[in-house]
């Protein structure tokens, strides 16, 4: 597999824990669609992604402006709660450190919001997504994200499980508490993480 990217600027490798597979876990080479509602149908032209709450500079791209970001590779693993995890999957986009750097977190700024079409959303530590391996990503495999699996653009946080990488992302709201998203409300565990098989909440 040819894993050089023609236009990213720089290329992350995803840390591989020990086992590389998590307790549970199924390895697929094919890649499943798994969402909740129905595909949006998203108009580029009228497309933003915003960063708002408790930041010092609240930013907002039109799909030009996100394009002209500096590009990123990221090599991953994608762990799925359903029990299926597919290697090596090579997303391209903008680093999600590099857009919090832009948008300067305030002291009291925490948690973080993601906002997806249709009311979707998930929450994650913005210590998280300052991770290096945490991604915007409108590629994978080389090739533009297909609509069911975000197209336009989608987050994409190795770490936890994937219901986490929300697709057909809008907004990044930066708060101060925690507040549980989607799944998370809906039996999932807040934290997700693969390795301690963090798929539910006990309540
Ligand atoms: N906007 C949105 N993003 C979402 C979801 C969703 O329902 N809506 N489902 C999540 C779940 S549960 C999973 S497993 C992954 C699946 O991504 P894929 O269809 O690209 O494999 O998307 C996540 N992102
Ligand atoms: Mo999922």
């Amino acid at each position: 597999m040819n894993v050089r990217s023609q236009d990213a600027d720089k290329r992350v490798d995803s840390p591989r824990q020990e086992p590389r597979l998590p307790p549970g876990q199924v390895q697929t080479q094919k890649w499943p669609v798994l969402h909740y509602g129905s595909v949006p149908r998203v108009d580029l032209a009228k497309w933003s992604l915003r960063v708002d709450g408790l930041v010092e500079h609240p930013l907002q791209w039109s799909w030009p402006e996100f394009q002209a970001l500096p590009r990123l590779q990221v090599i991953s693993d994608i762990h799925c709660v359903t029990r299926w995890s597919r290697y090596d999957n090579r997303w391209e986009g903008v680093s999600l450190k590099e857009v919090l750097r832009r948008a300067v977190p305030k002291a009291a700024a925490r948690f973080a919001v993601i906002h997806a079409a249709q009311g979707f959303t998930t929450n994650l530590p913005i210590s998280e997504l300052e991770q290096d391996d945490v991604l915007l990503a409108d590629k994978h495999d080389g090739e533009p994200l297909t609509p069911d699996h975000g197209w336009p653009l989608r987050l994409v946080a190795p770490r936890r499980y994937f219901w986490k990488s929300a697709k057909w992302i809008e907004r990044i709201e930066l708060v101060e508490r925690d507040a549980p998203g989607f799944w998370e409300r809906n039996g999932y565990h807040n934290e997700a993480d693969p390795w301690r098989e963090e798929r539910f909440s006990d309540w």
